[in-house]
Protein backbone atom coordinates (compact mmCIF):
# COMPACT_ATOMS: atom_id res chain seq x y z
CA UNK A 1 0.00 0.00 0.00
CA UNK A 2 1.17 3.99 -0.75
CA UNK A 3 0.58 5.41 2.93
CA UNK A 4 0.87 8.83 3.63
CA UNK A 5 1.36 9.89 7.50
CA UNK A 6 0.55 13.53 8.02
CA UNK A 7 1.52 15.57 10.92
CA UNK A 8 -1.19 18.08 11.34
CA UNK A 9 -0.02 21.86 11.86
CA UNK A 10 -0.98 22.55 15.34
CA UNK A 11 -2.27 26.05 16.21
CA UNK A 12 -0.83 26.21 19.76
CA UNK A 13 2.36 27.94 20.81
CA UNK A 14 3.82 24.84 21.54
CA UNK A 15 4.19 24.77 17.79
CA UNK A 16 3.75 27.95 16.24
CA UNK A 17 6.18 29.91 18.91
CA UNK A 18 9.30 28.77 19.23
CA UNK A 19 9.24 28.19 15.31
CA UNK A 20 11.75 24.71 16.10
CA UNK A 21 10.20 21.59 15.58
CA UNK A 22 10.57 17.99 16.78
CA UNK A 23 10.13 14.82 14.56
CA UNK A 24 6.38 13.35 15.20
CA UNK A 25 7.34 10.27 17.16
CA UNK A 26 4.09 8.89 17.27
CA UNK A 27 4.17 9.18 13.48
CA UNK A 28 7.66 7.60 13.13
CA UNK A 29 6.77 4.95 15.56
CA UNK A 30 3.98 3.54 13.50
CA UNK A 31 5.78 4.35 10.30
CA UNK A 32 8.56 2.18 11.27
CA UNK A 33 6.61 -0.91 11.57
CA UNK A 34 4.42 -0.20 8.77
CA UNK A 35 7.76 0.26 6.39
CA UNK A 36 9.41 -3.08 7.73
CA UNK A 37 6.01 -4.99 6.76
CA UNK A 38 6.70 -3.74 3.02
CA UNK A 39 4.64 -1.00 2.90
CA UNK A 40 5.77 2.62 0.35
CA UNK A 41 5.40 5.12 3.30
CA UNK A 42 5.74 9.05 3.40
CA UNK A 43 6.15 11.07 6.31
CA UNK A 44 4.70 15.02 5.70
CA UNK A 45 4.94 16.89 8.45
CA UNK A 46 2.98 19.97 8.17
CA UNK A 47 3.83 21.55 11.23
CA UNK A 48 6.71 23.52 9.11
CA UNK A 49 5.49 26.39 8.12
CA UNK A 50 2.70 25.99 9.13
CA UNK A 51 1.31 24.40 5.51
CA UNK A 52 -2.04 25.56 4.91
CA UNK A 53 -4.78 23.10 4.16
CA UNK A 54 -5.06 23.72 0.43
CA UNK A 55 -1.11 22.72 0.09
CA UNK A 56 -1.48 19.63 2.20
CA UNK A 57 -4.34 18.46 0.35
CA UNK A 58 -2.02 18.57 -3.09
CA UNK A 59 0.48 17.06 -1.43
CA UNK A 60 -1.12 14.56 -0.74
CA UNK A 61 -3.16 13.98 -3.84
CA UNK A 62 0.43 14.08 -5.42
CA UNK A 63 1.62 11.40 -3.46
CA UNK A 64 -1.86 9.06 -4.33
CA UNK A 65 -1.89 7.16 -1.37
CA UNK A 66 -3.99 4.28 -0.14
CA UNK A 67 -4.57 5.39 2.87
CA UNK A 68 -3.40 8.53 5.09
CA UNK A 69 -2.67 8.32 8.37
CA UNK A 70 -3.24 11.12 11.06
CA UNK A 71 -2.68 12.27 14.43
CA UNK A 72 -0.59 14.50 16.69
CA UNK A 73 1.17 14.88 20.10
CA UNK A 74 -1.31 17.86 21.59
CA UNK A 75 -4.21 15.59 20.86
CA UNK A 76 -7.35 17.15 21.70
CA UNK A 77 -6.27 20.51 20.85
CA UNK A 78 -5.14 18.76 17.15
CA UNK A 79 -8.05 17.08 16.87
CA UNK A 80 -10.51 19.71 15.25
CA UNK A 81 -7.50 20.80 12.62
CA UNK A 82 -7.41 17.00 11.96
CA UNK A 83 -11.24 17.30 11.25
CA UNK A 84 -10.48 19.79 8.96
CA UNK A 85 -7.92 18.32 7.25
CA UNK A 86 -9.33 14.90 6.50
CA UNK A 87 -12.87 16.78 5.19
CA UNK A 88 -10.94 18.51 2.33
CA UNK A 89 -8.46 15.05 1.86
CA UNK A 90 -12.03 13.33 1.37
CA UNK A 91 -13.21 15.28 -1.27
CA UNK A 92 -10.27 15.86 -3.28
CA UNK A 93 -9.61 11.81 -2.95
CA UNK A 94 -12.88 10.04 -2.11
CA UNK A 95 -11.80 6.61 -2.28
CA UNK A 96 -8.84 6.80 0.23
CA UNK A 97 -8.55 5.55 3.61
CA UNK A 98 -8.70 7.77 6.09
CA UNK A 99 -7.17 6.56 9.90
CA UNK A 100 -6.85 8.60 13.06
CA UNK A 101 -4.75 7.65 16.02
CA UNK A 102 -3.34 8.92 18.94
CA UNK A 103 -4.65 9.67 22.95
CA UNK A 104 -7.51 11.96 21.51
CA UNK A 105 -9.57 9.70 19.29
CA UNK A 106 -9.00 6.32 21.35
CA UNK A 107 -11.44 8.03 23.82
CA UNK A 108 -13.73 10.27 21.67
CA UNK A 109 -14.13 7.10 18.81
CA UNK A 110 -17.82 7.53 19.37
CA UNK A 111 -18.29 10.95 18.80
CA UNK A 112 -15.68 11.20 15.89
CA UNK A 113 -16.84 8.02 14.01
CA UNK A 114 -20.55 9.62 14.45
CA UNK A 115 -19.57 13.24 13.44
CA UNK A 116 -17.25 12.66 10.87
CA UNK A 117 -18.25 10.32 8.16
CA UNK A 118 -14.89 11.40 6.29
CA UNK A 119 -12.99 9.01 9.02
CA UNK A 120 -12.85 5.27 8.49
CA UNK A 121 -10.77 3.78 11.26
CA UNK A 122 -9.58 4.57 14.96
CA UNK A 123 -6.78 3.69 15.94
CA UNK A 124 -7.47 2.55 19.84
CA UNK A 125 -4.20 2.93 22.16
CA UNK A 126 -0.81 1.97 21.29
CA UNK A 127 -0.40 2.20 17.05
CA UNK A 128 2.42 0.04 16.54
CA UNK A 129 0.87 -3.73 16.59
CA UNK A 130 -2.42 -2.54 15.56
CA UNK A 131 -2.06 -0.16 12.30
CA UNK A 132 -0.08 -2.82 10.28
CA UNK A 133 -2.67 -5.43 11.00
CA UNK A 134 -5.40 -2.52 9.85
CA UNK A 135 -3.53 -1.92 6.69
CA UNK A 136 -2.96 -5.33 6.24
CA UNK A 137 -6.79 -5.85 6.52
CA UNK A 138 -7.47 -3.08 4.59
CA UNK A 139 -5.72 -4.12 1.94
CA UNK A 140 -6.95 -7.79 1.63
CA UNK A 141 -9.85 -6.49 2.30
CA UNK A 142 -9.97 -9.14 5.49
CA UNK A 143 -12.96 -8.46 7.92
CA UNK A 144 -12.18 -5.56 11.10
CA UNK A 145 -13.81 -7.31 13.48
CA UNK A 146 -10.98 -9.77 14.29
CA UNK A 147 -8.20 -6.73 14.64
CA UNK A 148 -8.12 -5.84 18.71
CA UNK A 149 -7.82 -2.09 19.39
CA UNK A 150 -9.35 -0.61 16.29
CA UNK A 151 -13.43 1.49 16.08
CA UNK A 152 -15.14 2.01 13.00
CA UNK A 153 -18.33 1.65 11.25
CA UNK A 154 -20.05 -1.57 11.20
CA UNK A 155 -23.29 -1.38 9.22
CA UNK A 156 -23.20 2.98 9.70
CA UNK A 157 -23.04 2.42 13.75
CA UNK A 158 -19.59 2.53 15.32
CA UNK A 159 -18.56 -0.25 17.05
CA UNK A 160 -15.10 -0.81 18.76
CA UNK A 161 -13.22 -3.61 19.02
CA UNK A 162 -11.21 -5.07 22.49
CA UNK A 163 -8.17 -2.79 23.43
CA UNK A 164 -5.44 -4.49 22.18
CA UNK A 165 -2.78 -6.48 24.04
CA UNK A 166 -0.17 -4.23 25.41
CA UNK A 167 3.06 -4.26 24.21
CA UNK A 168 5.87 -6.17 26.22
CA UNK A 169 8.70 -5.93 23.95
CA UNK A 170 9.03 -2.20 23.47
CA UNK A 171 12.63 -3.28 21.74
CA UNK A 172 11.05 -4.90 18.72
CA UNK A 173 9.05 -2.27 17.78
CA UNK A 174 11.94 0.15 15.73
CA UNK A 175 11.22 4.01 15.13
CA UNK A 176 10.91 4.80 11.16
CA UNK A 177 13.53 7.39 11.51
CA UNK A 178 14.29 7.26 7.42
CA UNK A 179 11.08 8.96 7.05
CA UNK A 180 12.23 12.05 8.39
CA UNK A 181 15.20 14.66 7.30
CA UNK A 182 17.27 15.31 10.90
CA UNK A 183 18.66 18.68 9.22
CA UNK A 184 15.16 20.19 9.53
CA UNK A 185 14.38 19.20 12.98
CA UNK A 186 15.88 21.08 16.53
CA UNK A 187 15.20 22.14 19.72
CA UNK A 188 17.56 23.84 22.80
CA UNK A 189 18.36 26.53 20.70
CA UNK A 190 18.76 24.64 16.78
CA UNK A 191 20.24 22.12 18.11
CA UNK A 192 19.48 19.13 16.23
CA UNK A 193 17.17 17.19 18.26
CA UNK A 194 15.00 14.42 18.37
CA UNK A 195 12.01 13.51 20.72
CA UNK A 196 12.36 9.46 22.25
CA UNK A 197 10.72 7.47 24.72
CA UNK A 198 12.57 5.47 26.73
CA UNK A 199 9.48 4.10 29.26
CA UNK A 200 5.35 3.76 28.26
CA UNK A 201 3.54 4.95 30.84
CA UNK A 202 3.59 5.60 34.81
CA UNK A 203 2.82 3.87 38.08
CA UNK A 204 0.95 7.13 39.69
CA UNK A 205 -2.65 7.72 39.69
CA UNK A 206 -2.90 11.60 39.48
CA UNK A 207 -6.39 11.95 38.61
CA UNK A 208 -6.17 14.64 35.70
CA UNK A 209 -3.60 12.39 33.93
CA UNK A 210 -4.78 12.06 30.52
CA UNK A 211 -2.00 9.74 29.72
CA UNK A 212 -1.13 7.02 32.53
CA UNK A 213 -4.14 5.07 31.22
CA UNK A 214 -3.42 5.20 28.13
CA UNK A 215 -0.32 3.16 27.91
CA UNK A 216 -1.92 1.17 31.05
CA UNK A 217 1.49 -0.37 32.46
CA UNK A 218 5.39 1.35 32.52
CA UNK A 219 7.75 -0.47 30.54
CA UNK A 220 10.71 0.53 29.55
CA UNK A 221 13.21 -0.70 26.88
CA UNK A 222 16.39 -2.30 26.97
CA UNK A 223 18.57 0.51 28.41
CA UNK A 224 21.16 -1.11 26.84
CA UNK A 225 20.01 -0.80 23.41
CA UNK A 226 18.11 2.41 23.97
CA UNK A 227 21.60 4.17 24.71
CA UNK A 228 22.73 1.96 21.92
CA UNK A 229 20.24 3.60 19.69
CA UNK A 230 20.74 7.38 21.34
CA UNK A 231 24.76 6.87 20.34
CA UNK A 232 23.82 6.01 17.05
CA UNK A 233 21.48 9.07 15.88
CA UNK A 234 24.55 11.12 17.38
CA UNK A 235 27.01 9.20 15.01
CA UNK A 236 25.01 8.40 12.20
CA UNK A 237 22.70 11.85 11.94
CA UNK A 238 24.49 13.97 14.19
CA UNK A 239 21.65 14.60 16.49
CA UNK A 240 22.58 16.51 19.75
CA UNK A 241 19.62 17.04 21.66
CA UNK A 242 17.43 14.22 23.30
CA UNK A 243 14.04 14.94 24.16
CA UNK A 244 12.45 12.58 26.42
CA UNK A 245 8.50 11.94 25.67
CA UNK A 246 8.50 9.57 28.88
CA UNK A 247 5.58 10.74 31.57
CA UNK A 248 8.17 9.21 34.27
CA UNK A 249 11.39 7.84 32.73
CA UNK A 250 13.09 7.38 36.50
CA UNK A 251 10.16 5.12 37.45
CA UNK A 252 12.63 2.39 38.40
CA UNK A 253 16.17 3.70 39.62
CA UNK A 254 17.56 0.07 38.78
CA UNK A 255 16.75 0.25 35.08
CA UNK A 256 17.15 4.11 34.49
CA UNK A 257 20.82 3.57 36.39
CA UNK A 258 21.31 1.34 33.87
CA UNK A 259 20.61 3.48 30.73
CA UNK A 260 22.75 6.49 32.02
CA UNK A 261 25.68 3.58 32.24
CA UNK A 262 25.18 2.72 29.31
CA UNK A 263 24.97 5.97 27.74
CA UNK A 264 28.41 7.15 29.66
CA UNK A 265 29.61 3.88 28.24
CA UNK A 266 28.89 5.33 24.76
CA UNK A 267 30.74 8.40 25.07
CA UNK A 268 28.82 10.66 22.98
CA UNK A 269 28.15 14.64 23.89
CA UNK A 270 24.05 14.69 23.91
CA UNK A 271 22.30 16.76 25.57
CA UNK A 272 19.52 15.03 27.64
CA UNK A 273 16.31 16.81 28.80
CA UNK A 274 13.02 15.38 29.83
CA UNK A 275 9.98 15.41 32.53
CA UNK A 276 10.06 13.40 35.85
CA UNK A 277 8.74 13.66 39.21
CA UNK A 278 10.27 15.52 41.82
CA UNK A 279 10.35 12.43 44.53
CA UNK A 280 12.03 10.46 42.36
CA UNK A 281 15.12 12.97 42.18
CA UNK A 282 15.06 12.80 45.82
CA UNK A 283 14.99 9.57 45.71
CA UNK A 284 18.11 9.58 43.15
CA UNK A 285 20.24 12.14 44.95
CA UNK A 286 23.00 9.80 45.10
CA UNK A 287 22.60 8.98 41.23
CA UNK A 288 22.51 13.15 40.19
CA UNK A 289 26.31 13.30 39.47
CA UNK A 290 25.94 9.95 36.95
CA UNK A 291 22.61 12.14 35.59
CA UNK A 292 24.80 14.94 34.73
CA UNK A 293 27.65 12.71 32.98
CA UNK A 294 25.06 11.28 30.80
CA UNK A 295 24.13 14.41 29.99
CA UNK A 296 21.09 15.16 31.56
CA UNK A 297 20.64 19.05 31.32
CA UNK A 298 16.88 19.76 32.09
CA UNK A 299 14.29 18.20 34.26
CA UNK A 300 10.67 19.62 33.89
CA UNK A 301 9.17 18.75 37.41
CA UNK A 302 5.09 18.93 37.07
CA UNK A 303 4.51 20.02 40.75
CA UNK A 304 1.17 21.18 39.81
CA UNK A 305 0.25 22.52 43.54
CA UNK A 306 1.66 24.40 46.25
CA UNK A 307 -1.53 23.35 48.27
CA UNK A 308 -1.27 19.97 50.28
CA UNK A 309 -5.09 19.33 50.10
CA UNK A 310 -5.09 19.82 46.50
CA UNK A 311 -2.11 17.80 45.64
CA UNK A 312 -3.60 15.09 48.34
CA UNK A 313 -7.40 15.39 46.10
CA UNK A 314 -5.31 15.19 42.63
CA UNK A 315 -3.52 11.72 44.17
CA UNK A 316 -0.02 13.41 42.70
CA UNK A 317 1.54 11.65 45.67
CA UNK A 318 3.69 14.12 45.91
CA UNK A 319 4.26 16.95 48.51
CA UNK A 320 5.90 20.64 48.90
CA UNK A 321 8.87 19.35 51.08
CA UNK A 322 9.50 16.80 48.28
CA UNK A 323 9.09 19.47 45.29
CA UNK A 324 11.70 21.98 46.94
CA UNK A 325 14.32 19.39 47.89
CA UNK A 326 13.94 18.65 44.07
CA UNK A 327 14.59 21.53 42.45
CA UNK A 328 17.91 22.01 44.79
CA UNK A 329 19.38 18.94 44.45
CA UNK A 330 18.92 19.53 40.84
CA UNK A 331 20.71 23.22 41.22
CA UNK A 332 23.09 21.42 43.10
CA UNK A 333 24.14 19.14 40.38
CA UNK A 334 24.20 22.21 37.66
CA UNK A 335 21.25 20.61 36.17
CA UNK A 336 18.03 22.97 35.67
CA UNK A 337 14.44 22.46 36.77
CA UNK A 338 11.80 23.69 34.65
CA UNK A 339 8.39 23.95 37.22
CA UNK A 340 5.10 23.21 35.66
CA UNK A 341 2.28 24.96 38.38
CA UNK A 342 -1.10 24.38 37.05
CA UNK A 343 -3.88 26.48 38.44
CA UNK A 344 -7.61 26.40 38.50
CA UNK A 345 -7.99 22.76 39.99
CA UNK A 346 -9.59 24.06 42.58
CA UNK A 347 -12.12 27.50 42.61
CA UNK A 348 -9.24 29.36 43.51
CA UNK A 349 -9.44 33.15 45.17
CA UNK A 350 -7.25 36.10 44.72
CA UNK A 351 -5.63 34.70 48.25
CA UNK A 352 -4.66 31.98 46.96
CA UNK A 353 -3.14 33.15 43.94
CA UNK A 354 -0.39 35.42 46.05
CA UNK A 355 -0.22 32.20 48.45
CA UNK A 356 1.14 30.12 44.83
CA UNK A 357 3.44 33.03 44.46
CA UNK A 358 5.02 33.60 47.59
CA UNK A 359 5.51 29.26 47.60
CA UNK A 360 7.04 29.40 44.37
CA UNK A 361 9.41 32.26 45.06
CA UNK A 362 10.60 29.95 47.96
CA UNK A 363 11.24 26.77 45.84
CA UNK A 364 13.54 28.67 43.61
CA UNK A 365 13.06 27.32 40.24
CA UNK A 366 15.10 28.18 37.16
CA UNK A 367 11.99 28.00 34.62
CA UNK A 368 8.30 28.57 35.45
CA UNK A 369 5.74 27.39 33.19
CA UNK A 370 1.85 28.17 34.48
CA UNK A 371 -0.90 25.91 32.71
CA UNK A 372 -4.44 25.63 33.69
CA UNK A 373 -6.13 22.75 34.67
CA UNK A 374 -7.74 20.66 31.75
CA UNK A 375 -9.94 17.87 32.27
CA UNK A 376 -9.74 15.28 29.82
CA UNK A 377 -13.32 13.72 29.65
CA UNK A 378 -11.25 10.00 30.18
CA UNK A 379 -9.94 10.99 33.42
CA UNK A 380 -11.30 10.63 37.08
CA UNK A 381 -10.55 14.43 37.59
CA UNK A 382 -13.13 15.40 34.86
CA UNK A 383 -15.85 13.33 37.05
CA UNK A 384 -14.63 15.41 39.75
CA UNK A 385 -15.48 18.95 37.91
CA UNK A 386 -18.28 17.51 35.88
CA UNK A 387 -20.33 20.02 36.63
CA UNK A 388 -18.11 22.73 36.69
CA UNK A 389 -19.24 25.69 34.02
CA UNK A 390 -16.60 25.78 30.74
CA UNK A 391 -15.87 29.57 29.57
CA UNK A 392 -13.52 28.23 26.35
CA UNK A 393 -15.68 26.34 23.36
CA UNK A 394 -13.11 26.86 20.90
CA UNK A 395 -11.24 22.95 21.19
CA UNK A 396 -7.99 24.01 19.76
CA UNK A 397 -7.29 26.03 22.87
CA UNK A 398 -7.98 22.66 25.42
CA UNK A 399 -4.50 22.69 25.19
CA UNK A 400 -3.41 24.00 29.34
CA UNK A 401 -2.27 27.29 28.18
CA UNK A 402 -6.00 28.22 27.96
CA UNK A 403 -8.21 28.68 31.07
CA UNK A 404 -11.47 26.60 30.20
CA UNK A 405 -13.05 26.35 33.40
CA UNK A 406 -14.75 29.12 34.95
CA UNK A 407 -13.83 30.23 38.72
CA UNK A 408 -16.25 31.27 40.89
CA UNK A 409 -14.74 34.56 42.51
CA UNK A 410 -11.66 35.70 40.26
CA UNK A 411 -12.87 36.73 36.52
CA UNK A 412 -10.54 35.05 33.91
CA UNK A 413 -8.88 38.52 33.03
CA UNK A 414 -7.90 38.55 36.64
CA UNK A 415 -6.77 34.89 36.69
CA UNK A 416 -4.25 35.61 33.30
CA UNK A 417 -2.95 38.89 35.30
CA UNK A 418 -2.10 36.20 38.54
CA UNK A 419 -0.94 33.77 35.83
CA UNK A 420 1.06 35.94 33.52
CA UNK A 421 2.68 38.20 37.18
CA UNK A 422 4.02 35.25 38.97
CA UNK A 423 5.41 33.64 35.51
CA UNK A 424 7.21 37.11 35.17
CA UNK A 425 7.94 37.65 38.91
CA UNK A 426 9.23 34.44 39.18
CA UNK A 427 12.18 34.84 35.70
CA UNK A 428 12.64 38.41 36.03
CA UNK A 429 13.43 38.23 39.87
CA UNK A 430 17.25 39.05 40.52
CA UNK A 431 17.96 35.48 41.52
CA UNK A 432 16.92 34.41 38.10
CA UNK A 433 18.79 37.56 36.56
CA UNK A 434 21.65 37.20 38.00
CA UNK A 435 22.24 32.92 36.67
CA UNK A 436 20.56 34.82 33.25
CA UNK A 437 23.87 36.81 33.29
CA UNK A 438 26.01 35.23 35.34
CA UNK A 439 25.52 31.02 35.11
CA UNK A 440 29.46 29.81 34.98
CA UNK A 441 28.84 26.79 32.53
CA UNK A 442 28.20 28.35 29.04
CA UNK A 443 25.84 25.52 28.04
CA UNK A 444 23.73 25.69 30.86
CA UNK A 445 23.81 29.73 30.35
CA UNK A 446 23.21 29.05 26.28
CA UNK A 447 20.04 27.08 27.45
CA UNK A 448 18.85 29.65 29.85
CA UNK A 449 19.28 32.45 27.55
CA UNK A 450 16.95 30.22 25.18
CA UNK A 451 14.15 29.93 27.42
CA UNK A 452 14.11 33.96 28.34
CA UNK A 453 14.01 34.30 24.40
CA UNK A 454 11.19 31.60 23.75
CA UNK A 455 9.66 32.50 27.07
CA UNK A 456 9.55 36.21 26.10
CA UNK A 457 7.67 35.93 23.05
CA UNK A 458 4.82 33.48 24.51
CA UNK A 459 4.34 36.04 27.21
CA UNK A 460 3.23 38.54 25.56
CA UNK A 461 1.57 36.42 22.82
CA UNK A 462 -0.59 34.69 25.48
CA UNK A 463 -1.63 38.09 27.01
CA UNK A 464 -2.39 39.51 23.25
CA UNK A 465 -4.55 36.58 22.25
CA UNK A 466 -6.73 36.91 25.52
CA UNK A 467 -7.36 40.09 24.95
CA UNK A 468 -7.70 40.46 21.05
CA UNK A 469 -8.36 36.83 19.75
CA UNK A 470 -9.85 34.31 22.33
CA UNK A 471 -13.81 34.53 23.46
CA UNK A 472 -14.58 33.88 27.03
CA UNK A 473 -18.10 32.97 27.66
CA UNK A 474 -20.08 34.19 31.09
CA UNK A 475 -22.32 31.39 31.15
CA UNK A 476 -21.28 28.46 29.07
CA UNK A 477 -21.95 24.83 29.48
CA UNK A 478 -21.28 22.56 32.19
CA UNK A 479 -18.37 19.98 31.23
CA UNK A 480 -20.72 16.85 30.84
CA UNK A 481 -23.18 19.33 28.45
CA UNK A 482 -19.70 20.48 26.55
CA UNK A 483 -17.93 16.95 26.04
CA UNK A 484 -20.59 14.30 27.30
CA UNK A 485 -20.60 12.08 30.01
CA UNK A 486 -17.33 11.31 31.87
CA UNK A 487 -15.34 8.20 30.62
CA UNK A 488 -13.43 7.08 33.26
CA UNK A 489 -14.54 3.99 33.20
CA UNK A 490 -13.73 3.55 29.52
CA UNK A 491 -9.88 4.14 30.44
CA UNK A 492 -10.18 1.32 33.03
CA UNK A 493 -11.20 -0.74 30.61
CA UNK A 494 -8.38 0.01 27.83
CA UNK A 495 -6.14 -1.33 30.83
CA UNK A 496 -8.29 -4.89 30.46
CA UNK A 497 -6.20 -7.79 31.28
CA UNK A 498 -6.31 -11.33 31.71
CA UNK A 499 -5.13 -12.10 35.24
CA UNK A 500 -2.89 -14.58 34.29
CA UNK A 501 -1.52 -12.03 31.67
CA UNK A 502 -0.54 -9.73 34.40
CA UNK A 503 1.07 -12.49 36.56
CA UNK A 504 3.20 -13.30 33.87
CA UNK A 505 3.90 -9.63 33.04
CA UNK A 506 4.94 -9.25 37.07
CA UNK A 507 7.56 -12.13 36.72
CA UNK A 508 9.44 -10.26 33.31
CA UNK A 509 9.39 -7.06 35.51
CA UNK A 510 10.92 -8.94 38.58
CA UNK A 511 12.99 -10.76 36.49
CA UNK A 512 14.42 -8.14 34.17
CA UNK A 513 14.94 -5.62 37.58
CA UNK A 514 17.09 -8.62 39.24
CA UNK A 515 18.73 -8.88 36.08
CA UNK A 516 20.10 -4.97 36.08
CA UNK A 517 20.77 -5.53 39.40
CA UNK A 518 22.98 -7.98 39.30
CA UNK A 519 24.79 -6.03 36.15
CA UNK A 520 24.96 -2.97 37.95
CA UNK A 521 26.19 -4.46 41.13
CA UNK A 522 28.94 -5.95 38.61
CA UNK A 523 29.55 -2.63 37.08
CA UNK A 524 29.96 -0.83 40.33
CA UNK A 525 32.43 -3.46 41.42
CA UNK A 526 34.26 -3.06 38.44
CA UNK A 527 34.45 0.56 38.71
CA UNK A 528 35.34 0.52 42.60
CA UNK A 529 38.64 -1.87 41.47
CA UNK A 530 39.58 0.64 38.49
CA UNK A 531 39.31 3.20 41.07
CA UNK A 532 41.31 1.48 43.43
CA UNK A 533 43.93 0.56 40.62
CA UNK A 534 44.27 4.01 40.06
CA UNK A 535 44.58 5.50 43.48
CA UNK A 536 47.38 2.10 44.08
CA UNK A 537 49.07 3.44 40.62
CA UNK A 538 49.40 6.83 41.48
CA UNK A 539 50.58 6.69 45.36
C1 LIG B 1 7.35 15.65 23.22
C2 LIG B 1 6.04 16.35 23.48
C3 LIG B 1 5.85 17.60 22.92
C4 LIG B 1 6.90 18.30 22.07
C5 LIG B 1 6.97 17.83 20.64
C6 LIG B 1 5.85 17.10 20.06
C7 LIG B 1 6.12 16.39 18.77
N1 LIG B 1 6.76 16.92 17.77
O1 LIG B 1 5.67 15.28 18.65
C8 LIG B 1 6.47 19.78 22.16
C9 LIG B 1 7.28 20.39 23.28
C10 LIG B 1 6.66 20.62 20.92
C11 LIG B 1 5.02 19.62 22.55
C12 LIG B 1 4.09 20.59 22.33
C13 LIG B 1 2.77 20.45 22.70
N2 LIG B 1 2.24 19.50 23.49
CO1 LIG B 1 3.18 17.93 24.01
N3 LIG B 1 3.95 16.35 24.60
C14 LIG B 1 5.04 15.76 24.28
C15 LIG B 1 5.13 14.42 25.02
C16 LIG B 1 6.09 14.60 26.19
C17 LIG B 1 5.55 13.24 24.17
C18 LIG B 1 4.76 12.99 22.89
C19 LIG B 1 5.22 11.72 22.27
O2 LIG B 1 6.06 11.72 21.40
N4 LIG B 1 4.78 10.56 22.80
C20 LIG B 1 5.26 9.26 22.41
C21 LIG B 1 4.50 8.71 21.22
C22 LIG B 1 5.10 7.37 20.78
O3 LIG B 1 3.17 8.52 21.64
P1 LIG B 1 1.90 9.04 20.82
O4 LIG B 1 2.21 10.29 20.11
O5 LIG B 1 0.74 9.00 21.70
O6 LIG B 1 1.73 7.91 19.69
C23 LIG B 1 1.34 6.57 19.92
C24 LIG B 1 -0.17 6.36 19.94
O7 LIG B 1 -0.90 7.45 20.39
C25 LIG B 1 -0.53 5.99 18.52
N5 LIG B 1 -0.71 7.06 17.55
C26 LIG B 1 -0.39 8.34 17.63
N6 LIG B 1 -0.72 9.00 16.49
C27 LIG B 1 -1.25 8.09 15.66
C28 LIG B 1 -1.78 8.22 14.39
C29 LIG B 1 -2.28 7.11 13.75
C30 LIG B 1 -2.86 7.24 12.38
C31 LIG B 1 -2.26 5.85 14.39
C32 LIG B 1 -2.79 4.69 13.71
C33 LIG B 1 -1.75 5.72 15.69
C34 LIG B 1 -1.25 6.85 16.32
O8 LIG B 1 0.60 5.23 18.13
C35 LIG B 1 1.79 5.78 18.71
C36 LIG B 1 2.71 4.65 19.07
O9 LIG B 1 2.11 3.78 19.99
C37 LIG B 1 3.65 14.22 25.48
C38 LIG B 1 3.48 13.46 26.80
C39 LIG B 1 3.64 12.01 26.56
N7 LIG B 1 4.34 11.40 27.43
O10 LIG B 1 3.16 11.44 25.58
C40 LIG B 1 3.13 15.64 25.55
C41 LIG B 1 1.69 15.86 25.17
C42 LIG B 1 1.39 15.04 23.95
N8 LIG B 1 1.63 17.25 24.82
C43 LIG B 1 0.51 17.81 25.09
C44 LIG B 1 0.18 19.14 24.77
C45 LIG B 1 -1.10 19.69 25.35
C46 LIG B 1 1.02 19.90 23.94
C47 LIG B 1 0.73 21.32 23.44
C48 LIG B 1 -0.68 21.57 22.96
C49 LIG B 1 1.14 22.31 24.55
C50 LIG B 1 0.99 23.76 24.16
N9 LIG B 1 -0.06 24.40 24.59
O11 LIG B 1 1.79 24.32 23.46
C51 LIG B 1 1.74 21.43 22.29
C52 LIG B 1 1.13 20.94 20.95
C53 LIG B 1 2.05 21.14 19.80
C54 LIG B 1 2.91 19.95 19.44
N10 LIG B 1 3.83 20.20 18.54
O12 LIG B 1 2.75 18.84 19.93
C55 LIG B 1 -0.42 16.87 25.85
C56 LIG B 1 -1.60 16.41 25.02
C57 LIG B 1 -2.83 16.19 25.89
C58 LIG B 1 -4.00 15.69 25.12
N11 LIG B 1 -4.48 14.49 25.43
O13 LIG B 1 -4.53 16.36 24.30
C59 LIG B 1 0.58 15.73 26.27
C60 LIG B 1 -0.01 14.33 26.33
C61 LIG B 1 1.16 16.14 27.64
C62 LIG B 1 0.27 15.82 28.81
N12 LIG B 1 0.85 15.52 29.93
O14 LIG B 1 -0.93 15.84 28.80
N13 LIG B 1 4.78 18.41 23.09
S1 LIG C 1 3.05 11.42 37.75
FE1 LIG C 1 2.72 12.50 35.82
S2 LIG C 1 2.47 10.89 34.27
FE2 LIG C 1 2.24 9.93 36.30
S3 LIG C 1 0.04 9.87 36.69
FE3 LIG C 1 0.85 11.75 37.60
S4 LIG C 1 0.68 13.34 36.00
FE4 LIG C 1 0.43 11.34 35.02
Amino acid sequence: MRILLINAPHPSIGSRIPREHLPPLGLLSIGGPLLDAGHSVQLLDAEFGPMPIATIVEQTVAFNPDSVLLGHSGSTSAHPIISEITRALRAALPPVWIVHGGVFPTYHWREILNEEPQVDVIVRGEGEETTPRLLHALETHAPLDAIPGIAYRHRGVPVATPPAPLIRDLDACRVGWELIDFRRYSYWGNKRAVVVQFSRGCPHACTYCGQRGFWTRWRHRSPEKFAAELAWLHRAHGVEVINFADENPTSSRTAWLAFLKALIAENVPLTLVGSTRADDIVRDADLLPVYKQAGVDRFLLGTESCDEATLRRVQKGGSTTKDREAIRLLREHNILSLVTYAVGFEDESDRDYWRSLRQLLSYDPDQIQLVYATPHRWTPYFRQVAERRVIQTDRRRWDYKHQVLATGSVPPWRVLLWVKSIEAILQMRPRSLWRFLTHPDRAIRDAIHWYYRIGRKVWFYEIWNFFFRDRHLKHGPTLTEFWGAPQDHEAEAMGWRKKEEEEEERRVAVKQTRMYSEEIRQVEHANDLLVLHTNLHSR
